[in-house]
């Protein structure tokens, strides 16, 4: 019998979870009981009265500190009368696995839940970020009234509770059981992170399609790919399935090894981080590129050559093609969604397939109601992330897998895709610059000025580089769910011109020390504007992005001359 030890604390400051969980410096979640006392709100305030006798998936990208915070978790979990738990080996699973886990159930079982360590594409190892997030039955995110809960809990906290006596081996597989002092029998499962998730996407997809391509028999050519897994969560699905399923050259998928630190990069997938894979696809060796964040929920797609596919455009092309794709043909499409600084592209999709189009703010947290009432099957943002209604997280590997099968279908390599896409669409040039790690006061005076003129806007004109822009709109992004009717507002500033490009001011909520903002512009160039359609994003952008900076003042509040990152 394993006794149940209840630990006074007193309630950390600051516990709230941001766009996706709670992250921080490894070094705050390395205080005395921090990362206790969030994991009991956790369990408390996201499990609620089902707590007890519940079912929990548990696991995380292979950070730092994942492996202590997965025992800390059982001990918790087991305490608080927890009665299942799922826990991928070694604590390892990526977000979108835990996704897949916890909506296919277990041996039968429903699952009631989820708990993911990571703190996605923030760097790890001793000097940076770890994250906790709470994921709900439907295998997505906790929605805002979840967290809410949960940092209230945490807010108040004044004890937990913890099995300090049980002991779990989590690097071996296999069905553990304990006799906890109370509630009785507790379970835990350590299972093989990959298996499930990799039977998902072959339920998916076409396999031996996508085989043939590889080897040539699609084209004529093999079509080589070049992956890079930036050392996190996606490396052992992408062995699993491109190098041992689909016989790719294990030379061509780069940092496959989960490494507590990332091997010191960041692993965020877009041209800046993920540089090393751009210059090499620029050898022009390869026909599709691809690079995954942290967790593996982000995807950047890249073309021979390092064709740059903008996210906004990725989600268009999927959208456009969604019937290549096996999974969808037996299915109804009944719409898409995109997050609101996202370029329209998948709008003109959706209007030509006479399906509903959603604009939700920001975080994938808000696209989960939708898919649950069925109302939409796929879905993305403009911060590489791409998904569809197969889990409730978005999806990296998923996303690559879905060009290979669009490439094979339609014959054409991925510029060519996204090129036929612009003549007959027209192009939603994006662009978006990233300010991290800014002083908070700048940057929180930075948005208090700008939307203090926000009404002031409509009408005036604006220009830089000799080219004018005329406000239609200015506002700060309110979103209500079309499903719970709940209330989302100050999203961010969007200042829309009567052309309808626009540009959008945010403050990001998944940094863990200063503030980032985030400035996201974009333009519609028409398929029939031939001299525009084919011209650098930031050339055609640089008239909007200048009037950006000088109305917002963004040099003035933050001293930054240059944003740190610009996709
Ligand atoms: C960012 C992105 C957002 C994404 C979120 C989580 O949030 O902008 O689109 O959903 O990260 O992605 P923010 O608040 O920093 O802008 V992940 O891959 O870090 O879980
Ligand atoms: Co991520």
């Amino acid at each position: 019998m394993i006794g149940i030890t209840t630990v006074d604390v007193k309630p950390f400051e600051g516990q709230k979870p941001g766009t996706s969980g709670l992250r921080k410096r490894v070094k705050e979640w390395q205080q005395e009981h921090y990362t206790e006392n969030f994991v009991q709100a956790v369990l408390d305030g996201g499990l609620g009265d089902k707590k007890v006798g519940s079912t929990v998936v548990v696991g995380g990208d292979g950070r730092f500190l994942c492996v202590e915070a997965v025992n800390a978790i059982i001990k918790i979990s087991a305490a608080n009368g927890i009665g299942h738990l799922i826990v991928g080996q070694n604590g390892f699973f990526s977000t979108p696995a835990v996704s897949g886990i916890i909506r296919a159930g277990f041996q039968g079982k429903p699952i009631d839940g989820g708990i993911i360590l990571t703190a996605s594409h923030n760097p790890g190892g001793p000097k940076g970020d770890f994250g906790i997030k709470f994921n709900c039955e439907n295998g997505g995110p906790a929605p805002d009234s979840v967290t809410d809960r949960i940092y209230k809990i945490a807010s108040y906290l004044t004890s937990y509770r913890i099995c300090n006596d049980l002991q779990c081996n989590v690097a071996q597989t296999g069905q553990y059981t304990f006799d906890v002092d109370g509630f009785g029998k507790f379970v835990v499962d350590v299972v093989d992170p990959c298996s499930a998730y990799v039977d998902l996407m072959r339920s998916i997809f076409d396999f031996d399609k996508i085989k043939a391509l590889l080897h040539g028999e699609i084209l004529g050519r093999p079509f080589r790919v070049l992956l890079d897994s930036m050392h996190g969560a996606t490396g052992p699905y992408v062995s699993s399935i491109l190098a041992d399923i689909l016989k790719c050259d294990p030379v061509d998928l780069l940092r496959t090894l989960p490494k507590v630190d990332f091997g010191g990069c960041h692993p965020d997938p877009n041209l800046t981080y993920a540089k090393s894979l751009v210059d090499q696809l620029g050898q022009g060796q390869h026909d599709i590129g691809a690079a995954f964040d942290g967790d593996g929920d982000r995807n950047m797609i890249l073309g021979k050559n390092a064709f740059f596919v903008t996210p906004s455009d990725s989600l268009a092309v999927i959208a456009d093609n969604i019937q290549c794709i096996p999974y969808f043909r037996s299915k109804k499409v009944t719409g898409f969604a995109r997050s609101m600084p996202t370029a329209a592209a998948v709008d003109l999709v959706a209007k030509a397939k006479g399906v509903d189009i959603f604009e939700t703010p920001t975080g994938w947290k808000y696209f989960g109601n939708l898919m649950d009432a069925g109302r939409m099957v796929l879905c993305g943002e403009e911060s590489f992330g791409t998904g569809s209604d197969h889990i409730r997280e978005k999806d990296g590997v998923w996303a690559f897998l879905a060009w290979l099968q669009i490439v094979a279908e339609r014959k054409m390599g991925v510029e060519e895709l996204v090129k036929a896409h612009w003549a007959k669409y027209g192009r939603n040039v994006f662009t978006r610059y990233d300010y991290e790690n800014v002083e908070a006061g700048g940057a929180n005076l930075l948005m208090t000025f700008l939307e203090a003129q926000m009404l002031g806007f409509k009408g005036k004109e604006m220009s830089a580089n000799g080219v004018t822009y005329k406000v239609d709109t200015a506002d700060n992004f309110e979103y209500r769910d079309p499903v719970d009717g709940s209330l989302t507002s100050k999203q961010g500033l969007r200042i829309v011109f009567t052309d309808g490009s626009r540009f959008v001011l945010r403050l990001s909520g998944t940094g863990s020390a200063g503030a980032t903002i985030r400035l996201y512009v974009d333009s519609y160039v028409a398929p029939s504007d031939q001299s525009k359609l084919l011209l650098p994003a930031q050339e055609l952008l640089r008239p909007l992005v200048l009037i950006a900076l000088e109305v917002s003042k963004m040099e003035q509040f933050t001293g930054r001359r240059e944003p740190t990152v610009i996709t």
